[in-house]
């Protein structure tokens, strides 16, 4: 069987970092984007057994989204798979302090980038009538909590997104799925705190949080069912992890 192709957004790090070894060990051809070069080329090296093509490349620029999808050698020009991943929550202040500049990156790469590669890359799996359309949403985007405001309802859009696409591809073998996670360990609250690792490495003290891995092995799984078989949304969290209660203040509260 020809091997498949899987196009990740965000390999450069935590999830996308850790589906490209979990499909390179299938030995699917990757194609392998994030901002750092660096990190694309240590990863690709130590994927050597299976074929890789990289780009670096911002997701908020359309121009280099086209640029990439046109220049696939023919080898990997057929993508089977993409993994939209590539995002990153900014800051945890409430929606009258939070700055306007961190919300502005988070509409422009979870959201606007998420849409770009879609629209560019769908084409080419309708034609051939098989794709899989695989976002990265967020339990962010279901249940709000105090300073989740844009990140939260960027995943919104995401999980909103991926039912209507499903909805625009019914006539199509082609599938959709939404991964929702909870807490796991990443750089991403590394990123959320502006580099302030202290910050970052409180939010998992004292939890056994979800690990990249776990991630990619769901990941995985969703584009290993049977091909009528849609996996459309998967929740996951921690075994520490639950919602919580609904919150009210009440008027004799301090803060
Ligand atoms: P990481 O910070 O570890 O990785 C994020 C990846 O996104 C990096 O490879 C980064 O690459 C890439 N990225 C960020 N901005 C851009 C951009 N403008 N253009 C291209 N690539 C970009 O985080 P995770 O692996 O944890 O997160 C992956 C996805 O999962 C995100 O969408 C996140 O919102 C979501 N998620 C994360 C959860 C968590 O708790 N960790 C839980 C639920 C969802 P580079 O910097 O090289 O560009
Ligand atoms: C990341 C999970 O709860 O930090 O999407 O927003 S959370």
């Amino acid at each position: 069987m020809t091997p498949q192709t899987i196009l990740i957004t965000g390999a450069t790090a935590g999830f996308g970092w850790a589906c490209a070894e979990r499909f390179a060990s299938e030995g699917w051809r990757l194609v392998l984007t994030g901002r750092r070069q660096e990190r694309l080329d240590k990863l690709a090296a130590q994927l050597a057994s299976v074929p890789t093509y990289t780009a670096a490349l911002d997701v908020r620029d359309t121009g280099s989204i086209e640029a990439m999808l046109a220049s696939l050698p023919a080898d990997f020009a057929n993508i089977d798979v993409l993994l939209n991943n590539a995002g990153l929550a900014l800051g945890m202040a409430g929606a009258s302090e939070a700055s306007l500049e961190d919300w502005n990156i988070m509409i422009d790469t979870n959201i606007r980038g998420l849409c770009t590669l879609t629209r560019l890359v769908l084409p080419g799996m309708v034609a051939r009538n098989r794709g899989h359309i695989i976002n990265l949403g967020s339990i962010a985007g279901t249940y709000p909590y105090p300073g989740g405001n844009v990140y939260g309802a960027t995943k919104a859009f995401v999980k909103q997104f991926s039912r209507n696409l499903q909805a625009d591809l019914v006539n199509t073998p082609l599938r959709v799925t939404n991964i929702e996670p909870g807490l796991a360990e990443s750089e991403f609250s590394i990123v959320r705190f502006h580099g302030d690792s202290s910050r970052a490495d409180a939010v998992y003290q004292g939890t056994e949080p979800l690990r990249p891995v776990d991630i990619a092995e769901i990941v995985h799984w969703v584009t290993s069912v049977p091909p009528h078989v849609n996996i459309c949304a998967v929740e996951v969290m921690p075994t520490c992890q639950s919602c919580g209660p609904f919150f009210i203040h009440r008027q004799n509260q301090k803060g």
